[in-house]
């Protein structure tokens, strides 16, 4: 007699293709949902989110900043503070990066430096001590820079006024002396990247239509600082009325309605544009990216990029340029003791 032969048994729910193809899906999704934490949530801590949105870009004050136009942009994520000197440790500390600064410069690259000048250094600010103040009047008419830039052996981001000086203590401090390439490499590693001129200026507003100073009418609303700039005579007196004379750690004051500190004074911050004084005239109004070159009458004809926001050095008897609206240029390969920079990322 034939044995029955047993019923197959129910398959297992373990080996159904089905549940395993749901169980596939779910490790992977899983997997997805954690990397997307880590990457995207990593990625925009310390960042505010800027709504996209329509503003008058441009001062009228400054023949660099007309005309003022009306442009729009798309939202974006922006650091809510100037990159410090602790976010650019962890960078160097991932990548062993080397900035500009701290490169030897050669021959081929500055065909006509003098010779003690190709030396690893950078342009530190030194006032002159012994100008008389009618000396200085006329350095300032003459705009002449080098009276109080010096280009210092061994400055870099570590030692921010020279090879004497250190950063320690200063984590929260901006990081300086970085030029436009290390701001890039920076931007790169952490999955960012420099902000638009227009989406910078669109986010220093923040929201505010056509104010002087980015927060609002009054350069001192009820008799406070709101910006780390120059009190005193410049370019001798640093009397720091605001808290601070020279650098200030960030975000020290307000920050503005889209969450933002330092979007005036303290550092100069590089953005993406390059430079051109008449810009405006024939910028684009939907996420305008700037000229496709740098021009500047006033330069030796090296590339140059936009920079904003003014710095600790920004002074009412002379450049005034941490007000709303304005901007600035420098050489690309040039990294100073007053210039930082901020990230953006898009969605
Ligand atoms: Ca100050
Ligand atoms: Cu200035």
């Amino acid at each position: 007699m034939k044995k029955p032969r047993p019923a197959a048994p129910p398959p297992s729910p373990l080996f159904s293709p089905f549940v395993w193809g749901l169980l596939g899906v779910f490790v992977v999704g899983l997997g997805l949902g954690v990397g997307a934490v880590f990457l995207l949530g990593d990625d925009t801590a310390g960042m505010a989110w800027v709504d996209g949105g329509e503003f008058v870009m441009g001062n009228d004050k400054f023949p660099e900043a007309k005309p003022q136009r009306r442009v729009k942009v798309d939202g974006f994520w922006i650091d809510k503070t100037e990159v410090t000197n602790a976010q650019w440790k962890k960078f160097v500390a991932a990548t062993n990066y080397v900035t500009v600064a701290e490169r030897v410069p050669t021959r081929e690259q500055y065909p006509t430096a003098p010779p003690e000048n190709l030396v690893a250094g950078s342009l530190v600010f030194s006032p002159p001590a012994d100008l008389t103040e009618a000396e200085c009047q006329t350095c300032l008419e003459n705009n002449s820079w080098h009276e109080w830039w010096k280009y210092v052996k061994g400055a870099d981001w570590k030692h921010p006024t020279g090879p004497d000086s250190t950063i320690d203590g200063k984590d929260d401090h901006p990081v300086v002396h970085v030029a436009f390439e290390d701001c890039l490499a920076y931007c790169k590693w952490a999955n960012k990247r420099l902000p638009t001129e227009a989406e910078w200026e669109y986010a220093a507003r923040g929201g505010l239509e056509k104010k002087p100073y980015y927060w609002g009418d009054e350069q001192k609303p009820d008799g406070k600082h709101m910006a780390n700039t120059w009190q005193g005579r410049f370019p001798q007196e640093d009397a720091g009325a605001d808290g601070f004379k020279g650098v200030a750690p960030v975000a020290q004051f307000p920050a503005n309605a889209f969450g933002l500190h330092d979007m005036s004074g303290n550092v100069w911050e590089w953005c993406a544009d390059h430079y051109q004084h008449g810009a405006y005239r024939t910028g684009e109004y939907l996420n305008p990216k700037g000229p496709d070159r740098s021009i500047d009458p006033t330069g030796r004809g090296e590339p140059k990029r936009v920079i904003r926001g003014g710095s600790f050095l920004c002074a009412d008897n002379y450049c005034i340029r941490y007000m709303a609206g304005a901007r600035h240029h420098a050489s690309t390969d040039t990294g100073t003791n007053h210039t930082g920079f901020r990230c953006v990322r898009s969605k």
